[in-house]
């Protein structure tokens, strides 16, 4: 057994009544986000659920080819509210994968908190609401693919992995523990991928899908960001960017185009965090990542409205580029980069 036995138990008794699932996951759902949703959908139909996938935001392009994206109620300034709002309005049991604060959902959180279906919340980020009657919550996980993949397993129902399923898991863990290289890949999360791949996911095909599909002007943006925007500041162990929305437009960015170019500073021996700030419209967007105790969750939570993991998180900032650069500089001084 991986997960508590009455967690399990309950969640057995749920399922043992078929039943109308909406599953909901994060605003700019990641591989982690969707894959684990789709994954869970693809379970809750073997168990004779109806089970459909929410987004509350639309997600990248590079994520579309994972099974069942097609199938996915999308809500996007506004379109196709209607669609997500009557899912979860129906629903007996709503599913929260990959998230454990409402504010993660934007404005779907209300329609959530306001529904009269039970939740279930399966999620390995730090410091969970409580909002659910079924709660797998897990920072020792480092994905929440993952985390479904054993409550499956725990439920003892591995032999309805398919390989589509399978597929959709593998995607989720990959991506989260970037392709088994980051401090949260675990023995579990071998053992869970030796799982998923017996069963039919393809690592090859995924990272082919995942990391190397391109286009030329991202790449391009990517040389322009790392010769022209790069800056190395506390004796060489914090790398920042800061992309101007001129910038940005000038590379006929697309959504999830910037994804990733966060982590290549730590190619520079020394560097131990990393920020990448974009500007939108009305915010500035910022990713945070970090190596070992640098925590940036921690940090992320307490200057920029934001939050996640230790070694990655995201804010944002309403203030000016400027004042931006100056609070993250000054804001360093609170971490011990010893
Ligand atoms: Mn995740």
């Amino acid at each position: 057994m991986n997960f508590p036995k009455e967690s399990i138990q309950a969640l057995s008794n749920l399922l043992a009544v078929p039943h109308k699932a909406a599953i909901i996951t994060h605003r700019n759902p990641d591989g982690d986000a969707l894959g684990a949703s789709l994954g869970w959908k693809f379970y809750l139909e073997k168990k004779g659920c109806k089970a459909a996938v929410i987004s509350p935001t639309a997600f990248t392009e590079n994520l579309k080819w994972i099974p069942g994206t097609d199938t996915i109620a999308v809500c996007e300034n506004g379109k196709g509210w209607k669609p997500c709002e009557k899912l979860l309005r129906e629903a007996d049991v709503i599913y929260c994968l990959d998230f454990n604060s409402l504010a993660r959902l934007e404005n779907m959180g209300e329609l959530v908190t306001k529904s009269r279906a039970k939740k279930v919340m399966i999620d390995h980020h730090q410091q969970p609401e409580a909002f659910s009657v079924i709660t797998f919550s897990n920072v020792k996980y480092c994905a929440t693919a993952e985390m479904v993949a054993d409550i499956i397993s725990d439920l003892g129902d591995e032999d309805l992995i398919d390989a589509a399923m399978a597929e959709c898991l593998y995607v989720g863990l990959a991506t989260d523990n970037g392709f088994f290289q980051f401090n949260n890949t675990t023995p579990n999360a071998h053992k869970v991928a030796a799982l998923l791949i017996a069963k039919g996911a393809r690592p090859d095909y995924v990272s082919e899908k995942i990391n190397n599909i391109f286009r030329e002007t991202r790449l391009r943006f990517f040389g322009y960001c790392l010769n022209e925007k790069l800056k190395l500041v506390n004796d060489g162990k914090v790398a920042y960017m800061m992309l101007s929305q001129a910038e940005i437009k000038k590379f006929n960015l697309q959504g999830g185009d910037s994804e990733g170019l966060v982590n290549y500073p730590f190619k520079i021996e020394g560097v131990i965090m990393s920020a990448y700030f974009s500007e939108e419209p009305d915010r500035i967007k910022i990713s945070f990542r970090s190596r070992g105790e640098v925590d940036v969750n921690t940090f992320a939570r307490t200057y920029f409205e934001g939050g996640g993991h230790r070694n990655a998180a995201g804010g944002k900032s309403l203030i000016g580029m400027d004042e931006t650069e100056k609070k993250f500089l000054e804001a360093l001084s609170s971490i011990n980069f010893n």
